[in-house]
């Protein structure tokens, strides 16, 4: 196993809070990435190297082994499954709430619920576990359309303000789960490379200790 290390990060909402950390943990990318379309980025440091995917592509890279670290948000990693993989530090970006949503007023109640997602395998466990019969629709984005289209009866999505759903005629209903965005670490890579991989960890703890204790502007 070579001893460079690889980084995975999530592009998209996840990347602008993840790089002010990185920096505080004394990482920088040599190019400004919002400026390049390369996928493989050199860092400050010479054995350190990002890649920015998508983020489901995440745990996948960590896995699998291509990349040493990632950083995904639990949404993710719970749909992915963690086999492989270690998630030993919460970094407190990103948060926000898995949630089942339906159309406002209108009531849950049926013997089989038709279920809109991205999350099929959080809404099949979900569902499961409350022993609510649930036919789970895969969808690749818009699911607040789904209910309104008669698609489905219900949602299960990511909820923030709860803006988007509001203004598609819907109400959030259950929390399946908090969300925040998740370190992980390839778990032969922990043991491999655990001198390089356990100063990053405790950098980037402190970190998000400093970030927490600031007072908010
Ligand atoms: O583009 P892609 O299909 O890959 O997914 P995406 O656009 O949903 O992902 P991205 O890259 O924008 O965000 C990725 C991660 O950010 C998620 O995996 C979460 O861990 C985290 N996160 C935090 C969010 C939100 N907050 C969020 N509000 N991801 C998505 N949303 C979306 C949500 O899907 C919904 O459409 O924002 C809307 C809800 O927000 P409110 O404020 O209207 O409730
Ligand atoms: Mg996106």
């Amino acid at each position: 196993m070579s001893k460079q290390l690889i980084l995975a990060l999530s592009k998209g909402r996840i990347l602008d809070e993840t790089l002010p950390l990185l920096a505080d943990a004394g990482i920088t990318p040599v190019e400004d990435l919002s400026k390049s379309r390369k996928l493989l980025f050199d860092t400050n440091l010479p054995d350190v190297k990002l890649v920015i995917i998508r983020a489901t592509d995440v745990p996948t890279y960590v896995q699998l082994g291509a990349a040493d670290v990632g950083i995904a948000g639990k949404d993710v990693l719970l749909e992915h499954g963690a086999e492989g993989l270690y998630e030993p530090l919460d970094l407190d970006i990103a948060r926000c709430k898995l949630m089942t949503a339906g159309v406002t007023g209108q009531s849950p109640a049926k013997a089989r619920r038709r279920v809109a997602t991205k999350f099929v395998n959080v809404a099949r466990r979900y569902y499961a576990e409350q022993g609510i019969q649930a036919e789970v629709i895969k969808l690749y984005g818009a699911m607040e359309l789904a209910p309104l289209m008669n698609l489905a009866d219900e949602i299960v999505d990511i909820v923030d303000t709860g803006n988007t759903l509001r203004a598609n005629g819907m109400e959030p209903r259950e929390l399946i789960a908090y969300i925040s965005t998740r370190l992980v670490v390839n778990k032969a890579a922990m043991t491999m490379k655990h001198d390089r991989i356990k100063p990053l960890l405790a950098r980037l703890e402190s970190a998000v200790k400093k970030r927490q204790t600031q007072p908010i502007e």
